[in-house]
C-alpha cells in the first residue's frame, strides 16, 4: 500500500491548525498527517495531542523550543524517510498553501513514466499567483528568487517557496547534515542540494494567499541570514567541489 505523509510546521497555529487539519484529510483522506510544533506559546502542541488521541492519522512531532522553520521542514523530511513513506508535502500551517492542490501535487510525482521525484506548488508559473501582499512583500520575494536563480544556477521559478511534495525514495539517497540552513534559506538551499543530486523538478500553479489568522513568524535578521547563506552557497556551486 502506498503511503501518503502531509508534514506541517507550526510555531503558534492553533488559530489555523484544527480547520486546516479538517480540510487536509478531505482533500487527501489517505494521508497521515504530521505537526512538527516548536513548543507552541498557544498550545498548538497540545491541540494536536488532543485531537491525535481520536485520529490515528494525525502525528505529532514535538520538538522543545523554537528551532527555525528549515530545521522543522527537515525534521518532517527525515520522518518520512524513518518511517517508511512512500510520497511526503510539506506546507505552511498558516493557509497560505491550500489543502486542495495536494491531489495534483501527489500525480506530478507518482503517476505516469514521466512524474517527477519533487513538485513545487508554485506562485510564479503561468496561472499561479500571490493574493494579499503589499507590493512591497511582492517585491522582495521576486528579487529573492532572481538572486537565487542567479546564484545558485536554477531553473525553477519559486525556490523559495515550502508548499512541495517529495519522493521518498529520492529523499533517502542524500545526507541531511549537509545543510546549513536552519531558518528560511532552506527551501532554496533544499532544492539546490535535490537537483545537483539528480532530481527531477517540476512546478505546478497555486494561489498563495497571505495569511489571515495568526502572525508571521518571518523578521528582517531571519531575511538576511537567509540571504547571507545563499551566497554562500552561491560560492560553492561556482568554486566547491561537487
Ligand atoms: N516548527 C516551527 N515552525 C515554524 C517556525 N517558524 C515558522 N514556522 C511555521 O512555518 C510556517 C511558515 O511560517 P510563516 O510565519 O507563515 O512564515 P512565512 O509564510 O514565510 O511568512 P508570512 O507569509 O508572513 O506568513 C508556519 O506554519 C509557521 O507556523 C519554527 O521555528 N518552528
Ligand atoms: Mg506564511
Amino acid at each position: 500500500m502506498t503511503r501518503y505523509l502531509v508534514a506541517l510546521t507550526t510555531y503558534n497555529e492553533l488559530e489555523n491548525l484544527p480547520a486546516l487539519v479538517d480540510e487536509i484529510f478531505r482533500h487527501a483522506p489517505q494521508a497521515d498527517v504530521l505537526v512538527v510544533d516548536d513548543n507552541s506559546p498557544d498550545g498548538t502542541g497540545d491541540w494536536v495531542r488532543e485531537r491525535a488521541a481520536s485520529e490515528p492519522r494525525l502525528k505529532l512531532l514535538a520538538r522543545p523550543g523554537k528551532q527555525g522553520q528549515g530545521s522543522a521542514v527537515v525534521a518532517g523530511l527525515r520522518y518520512a524517510v524513518e518511517h517508511g513513506y512512500d510520497y511526503v508535502v510539506t506546507m505552511d500551517a498558516d493557509f497560505s498553501h491550500h489543502p486542495r492542490y495536494i491531489p495534483h501535487m501527489l500525480q506530478g510525482v507518482s503517476e505516469g513514466p514521466q512524474a517527477y521525484d519533487v513538485m513545487i506548488g508554485s506562485r510564479y508559473v503561468f496561472q499561479g499567483r500571490v493574493e494579499g501582499w503589499p507590493w512591497r512583500r511582492r517585491l522582495m520575494s521576486r528579487a529573492v528568487n532572481i538572486y537565487s536563480r542567479l546564484l545558485l544556477r536554477m531553473s525553477t521559478r519559486d525556490c523559495s517557496g515550502g508548499f512541495r511534495c517529495y519522493r521518498v525514495a529520492r529523499l533517502a539517497e542524500l545526507d541531511f547534515s549537509q545543510l546549513i540552513s536552519t531558518g528560511y534559506s532552506f527551501h532554496e538551499e533544499f532544492l539546490w542540494r535535490v537537483v545537483r543530486h539528480g532530481c527531477r523538478v517540476g512546478e505546478t500553479p497555486i494561489i498563495f494567499v497571505d495569511r489571515v489568522r495568526g502572525s508571521s513568524k518571518i523578521n528582517m535578521r531571519e531575511a538576511r541570514t537567509a540571504l547571507r547563506v545563499i551566497f554562500k552557497l552561491g560560492l560553492q556551486e561556482r568554486f566547491g567541489k561537487r
